[in-house]
């Protein structure tokens, strides 16, 4: 790595061979290239700065997690046929904190995605300055078409493994796509089921058992809160804005919801089958309607347009096309592609706000800064959640419970510490923030910092 003369390579070249390098190892992991390539280019000219990062290879020690736990689970469905599914639990790095991230339970799920997630995390954790490392998990099962009974008994022997893995001072999983309060609820029974403890080894619980206000809100919120820090720099605001949003999961929907507290006009949702377009908006009432249909009745996002009139339903296509200034990707990786980028470009946008994680290709991200858009990197923008799982854990620790104003007023103050610190390392020379290079250094720093001083582990 260090060149032949002995003096760092040219920073291109580093990044060449380091990537090449990482490839090699992880074949076929496209997601996970994806996500460590971004974070090695930002990086890189920091790191051959301070040669003691390079000589303790601190990048090579980042990109390789600590372990990957993968295990079998078998569960019975209604009718006693038996199922078995994959499950993973990748530790990626407890430098600063506990292991800590979400559960993903889509029949996507693989290696190469939860190792993208759990390296995404390690920043995303670092940067809202709580003490947590980075972690994710999940499985290939696909709760749709499930009955309660059927999570229930997925999640119970999912848990019955999983259990041997976790722990409060050890690592704390919560909710993801697929996972959300009822899964974690079942998860959490069989926790205390096997071991005769209630303690805070879960995040995103339910109110009556160690749950925080603002958890499930917090993510869509924190994104909103991140998107108003972007706008500010540039002497805007939300208010009055027209918002392209999709998905229309926990974090879709609240992101809608802060999005119309704060006086703007989000005219789309989505989900896997297609996109509506709400020209009037979504309102207090259409939204209620649509956490009715999302949250309890678990039905899809077409049913909105038959529902509402004036209200298209798009089959098959993206949100991405509808003129909008503000853009809100909360549903998936890699939903944004260079087309898309294009699209929202030449309809003017101003900026995005990552609420899913990667939801932008590489391809896009780099359109958008070259057209300085704020891109609001999913690190920064969508770590609200994390934020506030974080706060449970202190709440649990503590054995009490903070209101609904008190955790939302912490979760604004991270949001707003979180975008000045990828700003303070996103500055280009033209006044544009980079929020993606920011964000990658700014989560790195703390990192790589504490690794450092472990001496060589
Ligand atoms: P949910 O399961 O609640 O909702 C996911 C939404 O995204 C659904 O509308 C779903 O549609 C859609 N979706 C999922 N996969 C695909 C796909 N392959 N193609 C098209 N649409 C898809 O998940 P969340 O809202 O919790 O998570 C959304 C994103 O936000 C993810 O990237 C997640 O990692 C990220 N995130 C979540 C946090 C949280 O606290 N929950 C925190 C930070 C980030 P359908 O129902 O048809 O599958
Ligand atoms: O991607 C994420 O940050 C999450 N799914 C939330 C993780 C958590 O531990 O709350």
């Amino acid at each position: 790595m260090i060149s032949a003369t002995g003096g760092p390579p040219r920073v291109e070249e580093f990044v060449r061979e380091f990537m090449n390098r990482f490839i090699a190892r992880n074949a076929g992991q496209t997601e996970f290239h994806q996500a460590v390539g971004e974070v090695v280019e930002s990086v890189a000219p920091f790191v051959l700065a301070h040669p003691e990062y390079l000589e303790s290879r601190i990048l090579e020690r980042l990109t390789e997690p600590d372990r990957l736990i993968l295990f079998r689970v078998t569960w019975q469905d209604d009718a006693g046929h038996v199922h078995v599914n994959r499950a993973w639990r990748v530790q990626f790095n407890n430098s600063i904190g506990p292991y800590k991230g979400g559960m993903r339970f889509h029949p996507s799920v693989s290696s190469s995605i939860l190792k993208f997630l759990g390296f995404e995390q390690v920043f995303k954790n670092s940067l809202t300055g709580l003490p947590m490392g980075g972690a994710k998990g999940g499985s290939d099962f696909d709760p749709k078409g499930k009955s309660d009974r059927e999570v229930m008994r997925f999640c119970h022997a999912l848990m019955t493994e999983l259990q041997r893995y976790i722990g409060e001072d050890v690592d704390v999983p919560a909710g993801d796509i697929g996972v959300g309060q009822r899964e974690i609820s079942f998860l959490f029974g069989q926790y205390k089921r096997l071991n005769n403890r209630f303690a805070g080894i879960l995040t995103g619980k339910g109110l009556s058992f160690g749950g925080s206000l603002i958890r499930k809100e917090a993510t869509g919120y924190g994104c909103v809160y991140f998107m108003e820090r972007m706008l500010e720099t540039k002497s805007e605001s939300v208010e009055g804005k027209t918002c392209a949003v999709s998905g229309s999961g926990n974090v879709a929907l609240y992101a809608i919801e802060k999005l119309i507290d704060m006086g703007a006009r989000p005219v789309t949702a989505s989900d896997s089958e297609g996109f509506i377009h709400d020209p009037a908006g979504i309102d207090r009432d259409k939204l209620e309607w649509l956490k009715q249909l999302k949250e309890v009745e678990r039905g899809r996002i077409r049913l909105y347009a038959e529902q509402f009139p004036g209200v298209a339903f798009h089959r098959g296509e993206r949100p991405w096309g509808v003129p909008a200034q503000l853009a809100f990707p909360c549903a998936t990786q890699n939903e944004l592609d260079e087309r898309d980028a294009r699209r929202l470009i030449d309809n003017g946008v101003i900026a995005v706000a990552e609420g899913a994680n990667m939801p932008c290709t590489l391809a896009a991200t780099g359109m958008l800064l070259r057209a300085r858009v704020a891109v609001g990197t999913a690190k920064a923008a969508n770590a609200g959640g994390v934020a506030v799982s974080g706060l449970e854990q202190s709440q649990n620790a503590l054995r009490i419970s903070w209101s609904a104003e008190e955790v939302d007023r912490r979760l604004q103050d991270i949001m707003t510490n979180i975008h000045a610190r990828a700003a303070q390392y996103g500055y280009e020379d033209d006044g544009y923030i980079n929020y993606v290079r920011g964000a990658n250094i700014g989560g790195f720093v703390k990192v790589a910092e504490a690794m450092l001083a472990y001496g060589v582990v």
